[in-house]
């Protein structure tokens, strides 16, 4: 068998994915009108061209605008819909998806369309595509600390529709400790906690996700490879990075695909899996996740199998599950 064919059938799970960053630029321009809506670019093509990004923030500014499009429960139906169609092709068999209430409370949009809209279309994707789709809420962190307890509480009414809470948008200058109170109450109410961290922020922010934050996973992560002894610790306790290539190389972090160290990663003994992060934005859904950073790294089939066993090995599944899909 080919390695391209096996990349593409072999089951998986995705475990770093925003919803609102699958939004691709056609969905966009049809919620557009659909609601009335008006945005700063003339054309699909237009849009797409917008899409040249040089750090996370100058990608954070076209992510937000394209989220305005979304205001009825439908729409956050729509979307959800379309990635988890585009899952099932790649044959992920799991997805653990992140959603920024922030970005649609802010502008008016209830937490409750929000949280019911993308939880129909999980609990439909069970049913009719056979995709294991759950929910996680991020708190934007550039954002205050009571900005975030208030979206906490907006949000516990709907407690049984999400898994996890997890720490996204501008990384530098908003360090895990920000947020320590806000997860410590999430703990409580026994979510699952993850964090983004060492994307392009440093090893301290990794170590305080740990220690301070408490977080099971560790969303990007690939700036730990600076520190030897973090590397360590996370083989060590085998404690997961979502890490996602293609996002990586779109937003500066890698000069090249080809000086990825996902190799070097997985060669230490960590639990690294691959992952799309925002596919609309950065030019691929898992597959392309997988085919381009395959050939880009040289990695093989054996490679293939590691990061399929550890997507598996790192999602919020319960274990009698995880044992049928691996
Ligand atoms: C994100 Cl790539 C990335 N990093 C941090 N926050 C995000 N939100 C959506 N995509
Ligand atoms: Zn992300």
């Amino acid at each position: 068998e080919r390695l391209p064919e096996l990349l593409q059938r072999m089951p998986k799970a995705e475990l770093h994915i925003h919803i609102e960053g699958s939004l691709e630029p056609e969905l966009i321009f049809e919620l557009a009108r659909r609601n009335a809506v008006s945005i700063p670019y003339s054309s699909v093509e237009e849009l797409r061209k917008a899409y040249a990004f040089s750090n996370l923030q100058s990608f954070l500014d076209i992510y937000y605008a394209g989220a305005s499009v979304l205001l009825q429960e439908q729409d956050f139906y729509d979307m959800a819909w379309a990635y988890l169609k585009r899952a099932q092709a790649d044959n992920v068999l799991r997805a653990e998806i992140f959603f920024d209430p922030q970005t649609h409370t802010a502008r008016g949009v209830a937490m409750e369309t929000v949280v019911k809209g993308l939880h129909r279309a999980c609990q439909d994707a069970r049913g009719q595509l056979g995709v294991d789709a759950e929910l996680i809420l991020c708190f934007l962190r550039h954002l205050s600390e009571a900005e975030a307890f208030e979206t906490l509480e907006q949000a516990l009414p709907f407690r049984d529709k999400f898994i996890g809470v997890g720490l996204d948008s501008s990384e530098v200058g908003h360090p895990p400790e920000k947020f320590a109170r806000v997860f410590a109450k999430c703990r409580q109410q026994g979510l699952h906690l993850v964090a983004h961290a060492g994307e392009e922020g440093p090893p301290a922010y990794v170590w305080a996700a740990l220690d301070v934050l408490k977080v099971e996973r560790i969303d990007h992560g690939v700036q730990s490879a600076k520190d030897p002894a973090l590397m360590q610790r996370l083989a060590q306790q085998r404690i997961p990075l979502t890490v996602c290539p293609l996002s990586n190389l779109k937003l500066c972090v890698f000069p090249k695909l080809a000086d990825h160290n996902l190799r070097q990663l997985l060669d230490a003994g960590l639990c690294a899996t691959v992952n799309s992060d925002d596919p609309a934005y950065f030019g691929g859904y898992m597959n392309q996740n997988f085919s381009e950073t395959f050939g880009a790294l040289g990695l093989e089939a054996r490679h293939a199998w590691q990061l399929a066993a550890n997507s598996f090995e790192a999602s919020f599944v319960d274990a009698a599950t995880r044992r049928g899909y691996m």
